[in-house]
């Protein structure tokens, strides 16, 4: 009996010195000090023992049983301490988790772009509603009744008398029914477009328009103001061109074109925006004195003057959504 306690406790003392972690611990008193464990067995074969033998290694039993304990519970305390700190362990030197960090939509940055050379130009910038009147969106802008863009195949009318806004132009006519000259602003928005859906237009798109209101106001400013844009916003060596153009609201109008050489491709002039000098019978119609003052409104497609400087191929792009699009810019 003597040998095999000494054994079970020589085992239990050698096996305890290689135990790093809890994990381990827990397979050792399972081995050792569980219900079946060996320390505990020695109870089962002491009941088995002489009346004369019991005193004796009942004593030694006892006396391993408690050392073995004592050596598992200090160990066990060691152990735990140590996960914990492990578990609260920093790693100063591991490299940080980048986090995806959101940009503005190429749009928003290509309007705000545009914003802010107009407004270094000196204009103010005005929003209105997308929903708007039949009279504010064409009447009042000189559209003739039978304008092909007065079709429910080109506009989205919401009844008779509504509509969802075809240009900012209402804006304009807002503005200028409130305001006295001189007026200089701009107008930034969505507009929508009752349009086959293709690479080229889309149902819904944004616009920027501009006008300047006050007494004396030339062609040769409305010249001025929209080669100073071109050449901010497309740089100092943009060549351009002015082509004589006509829209029910100005007279008279142009179009403006830009050299534009894609990729790989031959150089040709493109269209980027329109203008003209405020017809009168615009400025009549918005409560403004046509033979005092005089106007210049031009206008532009911002999906379109973007697609232009970024050489974007599809005006669906900028709705899809998709982040390999989105992320380029
Ligand atoms: C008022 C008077 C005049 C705004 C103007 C254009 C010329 C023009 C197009 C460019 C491409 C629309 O985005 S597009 O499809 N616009 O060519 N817009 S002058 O003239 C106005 C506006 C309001 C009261």
């Amino acid at each position: 009996m003597q040998q095999k306690i000494d054994e079970i406790k020589n085992n239990f003392f050698e096996e305890i010195k290689n135990i790093k972690e809890l994990a381990s611990l827990e397979e050792f008193r399972i081995k050792y000090l569980s219900k079946n464990g060996l320390v505990t067995k020695l109870f089962d074969e002491f009941r088995e023992l002489s009346k004369e033998e019991k005193p004796k290694f009942g004593q030694v039993i006892n006396k391993v049983k408690n050392e073995v304990q004592d050596a598992f519970n200090e160990l066990k305390t060691i152990l735990e301490a140590d996960n914990k700190s492990f578990e609260n362990y920093i790693d100063l030197t591991l490299p940080g988790r980048e986090k995806v960090v959101g940009t503005k939509h190429i749009l928003t940055q290509t309007l705000d772009e545009m914003k802010s050379i107009f407004i270094q130009l000196g204009f103010s910038v005005h929003e209105g509603p997308e929903l708007e009147s039949d009279y504010n969106n064409f009447e009042a802008l000189n559209f003739p009744d039978d304008h092909p863009a007065r079709d429910m195949q080109d506009t989205f009318f919401v009844n008779d008398k509504f509509l969802l806004r075809t240009h900012t132009s209402p804006v304009q006519v807002r503005l200028m029914n409130e305001q006295k000259p001189p007026i200089r602003a701009i107008m930034p928005g969505k507009v929508y477009r009752n349009e086959a859906v293709s690479m080229k237009s889309y149902c819904l798109f944004h616009q920027v328009e501009g006008l300047y209101v006050d007494e004396g106001v030339t062609f040769a400013e409305l010249k001025g103001t929209i080669v100073a844009f071109l050449k901010q916003f497309f740089g100092n060596d943009i060549k351009y061109r002015f082509r004589p153009s006509f829209f029910p609201f100005t007279e008279p109008s142009a179009e403006v074109d830009i050299w534009w050489v894609p990729e790989g491709k031959e150089g040709r002039w493109m269209e980027i925006m329109g203008c003209g000098m405020v017809d009168p019978n615009v400025l009549e119609n918005c409560g403004i004195d046509s033979e005092k003052y005089t106007g210049y409104a031009f206008g532009m497609g911002v999906e379109r003057t973007a697609m232009r400087k970024y050489g974007i191929d599809d005006i669906r792009h900028f709705f899809d959504n998709d982040k390999r699009f989105l992320t380029q810019f």
